[in-house]
């Protein structure tokens, strides 16, 4: 082995000749690649997937700089013989050659601990199990229009590290943060976020923790690294979060939520939001009392409110100014397969919420529609407990429809509360959903489930969605079966 590295907990930093298995050669782990190679260590690869599947132009480049690569599966041979190991976040921490590494003391790392020491901008990190996404958009959108540079990235989709090895010009960093990368490197040693945002935290991923306790402690993680003058904004309203005050943060806290009660922070009411203080902490600044009116802007509805609030109280507390605020709020537009309305026909909407693939997101999803509603759901099992969906589904939802893998375990959840039915197709499902909608119903996607025994990403299943949808709509006068398949 060449030189040992010095943490042995982490393996954070990069010396010149050491080696490096990078694991995963999706996004991150071709960041990781350049990034370690820049940094003058030896790097290796593996990736589960068949060496045809990978880009030939890439395997040419790994063999012009020397870079040994695995394909297929993963070896423990390749996991032993290195100084560190690099865990893309999509690898599962309890593969065998990653345990036999650990057994070894082989550490094993992930991006936020590597660029813990090297990411020279103040970070805002967000996670939480919904609305990641439409928070980090909201906080780019208000940092556009309050700083020079900004680099949006993370789990959102541009991978952390390709910004730490370019020149790193931004003056703000708005990064989604998901669980999976605070299992290698949220702790102590990991990346300090000068503001951490916790959303919310409902039962997900439980397919890959070993319990619902173990996936809030990851969601924790955000802010083990944080000093006391770093800020943390938690939710007020969720119980998950309050219930947990042993593992609150020890920076400067802050809330938002529909009920603060005697807490600092942002304050729903209605379609507005307020800043305030409380008897025992205040907002810097003089932020107490400053209102932000969402009723002209796409977030005047539940979630977004609540996004809207966490943004509001973020890009504050980092210095953003009231007016910029409000323009990044109002230049904020809904982001697709996230209840977007694809089409009214008939008297009937038809709602696509391809992005909820926990039971919290299809919970808030029901919660969200006044009308009788027409669920299509299901796809792969991600081990979430339906049964939380059962009382919503009774008072809500006239007809449920099932497709994918989880279509039986979810057929046995539901079929005391509402009539079920299976299908083997999302477009079959639209078009029994079509043909039992009455004028006032709403056939709403909201599967619950992630979309990989299907499709390629939630996002493709919305788009068969939206497409089984609109071919309904364009053609109205036919039978859709017919339509859809002929
Ligand atoms: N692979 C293996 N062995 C395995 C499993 C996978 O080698 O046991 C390989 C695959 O063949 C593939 C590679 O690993 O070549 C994929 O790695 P990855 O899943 O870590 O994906 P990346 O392309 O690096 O994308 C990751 C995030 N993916 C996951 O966390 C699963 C992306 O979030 C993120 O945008 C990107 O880094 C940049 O930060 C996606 C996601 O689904 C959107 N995130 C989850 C979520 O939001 O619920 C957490």
């Amino acid at each position: 082995m060449a030189t040992s590295i010095t943490n042995t907990d982490t393996g954070n930093y990069i010396k010149t000749g050491m080696t490096i298995l990078v694991v995963g050669l999706g996004k991150t782990g071709m960041a990781a690649v350049k990034f370690f190679l820049k940094h003058g260590a030896t790097v290796s690869v593996s990736d589960s997937s068949s060496k045809g599947t990978l880009d030939p132009e890439i395997i040419a480049w790994f063999e012009e700089n020397n870079i040994t690569c695995e394909t297929g599966g993963h070896s423990i041979e390749m996991f032993t013989s290195v100084d560190c190991i690099f865990v893309s976040p999509g690898i599962p921490l309890s593969i065998e050659p990653l345990v036999e590494a650990r057994r070894c003391s082989i550490p094993v790392t992930g991006e936020l601990a590597i660029i813990a020491h090297y990411l020279k901008t103040p970070v805002v990190g967000i996670t939480g199990t919904n609305g990641k996404t439409t928070v980090t958009t909201i906080l780019g959108n208000i940092f556009q229009a309050s700083f020079q540079n900004v680099f949006v990235g993370g789990n959102i989709g541009t991978p952390l590290l390709e910004y730490v090895s370019g020149a790193q010009t931004a003056d703000i960093v708005a990064a989604e943060i998901s669980s999976f990368q605070l299992d290698t490197g949220g702790g102590k040693n990991g990346l300090s976020f000068k503001t951490a945002i916790l959303l919310n935290i409902s039962p997900d991923h439980l397919e890959r923790y070993t319990s619902f306790s173990a996936y809030v402690d990851s969601k924790f993680k955000i802010f083990a690294a944080q000093s006391p003058d770093d800020f943390a904004v938690l939710n007020a309203d969720d119980i998950e979060i309050m219930n947990r005050k042993h593992l609150w943060p020890e920076s400067r806290k802050f809330f938002f939520g529909k009920d603060l009660a005697a807490l600092a922070g942002a304050t729903i009411h209605g379609e507005k939001i307020t800043l305030k203080n409380s008897s025992d902490s205040s907002l810097p600044d003089n932020m107490h009392g400053e209102e932000y009116d969402l009723a002209n802007t796409d977030l005047r509805n539940s979630p977004n409110l609540q996004n809207a609030a966490a943004a509001i109280l973020a890009a504050r507390l980092m210095g953003c100014q009231q007016q910029n605020i409000l323009k990044g709020l109002a230049s904020f537009k809904p982001l697709e397969h996230r209840m977007s309305l694809v089409a009214e026909i008939n008297g009937v909407s038809y709602v696509d919420d391809s992005k909820a693939t926990n039971v919290g997101a299809v919970y808030s999803a029901i919660g969200a529609i006044n009308q009788p509603i027409i669920l299509i759901a299901g796809g792969r099992d991600k081990g979430g407990d339906y049964s939380i969906l059962s009382e919503a589904v009774r008072q809500k939802v006239k007809h449920i429809l099932l497709i994918g893998e989880a279509r039986d375990k979810m057929t046995r959840a539901f079929l005391a509360f509402t009539n079920v039915e299976t299908l083997d197709t999302l477009q079959e499902a639209v078009c029994r959903a079509a043909n039992l909608a009455v004028p006032g119903d709403a056939v709403l996607l909201s599967p619950a489930c992630a979309s990989f025994d299907m499709f390629s990403s939630y996002a493709e299943r919305g788009a068969v969605f939206r497409n089984s949808v609109l071919a309904i709509k364009n053609n109205t006068a036919c039978n859709v079966e017919e339509l859809l398949f002929h």
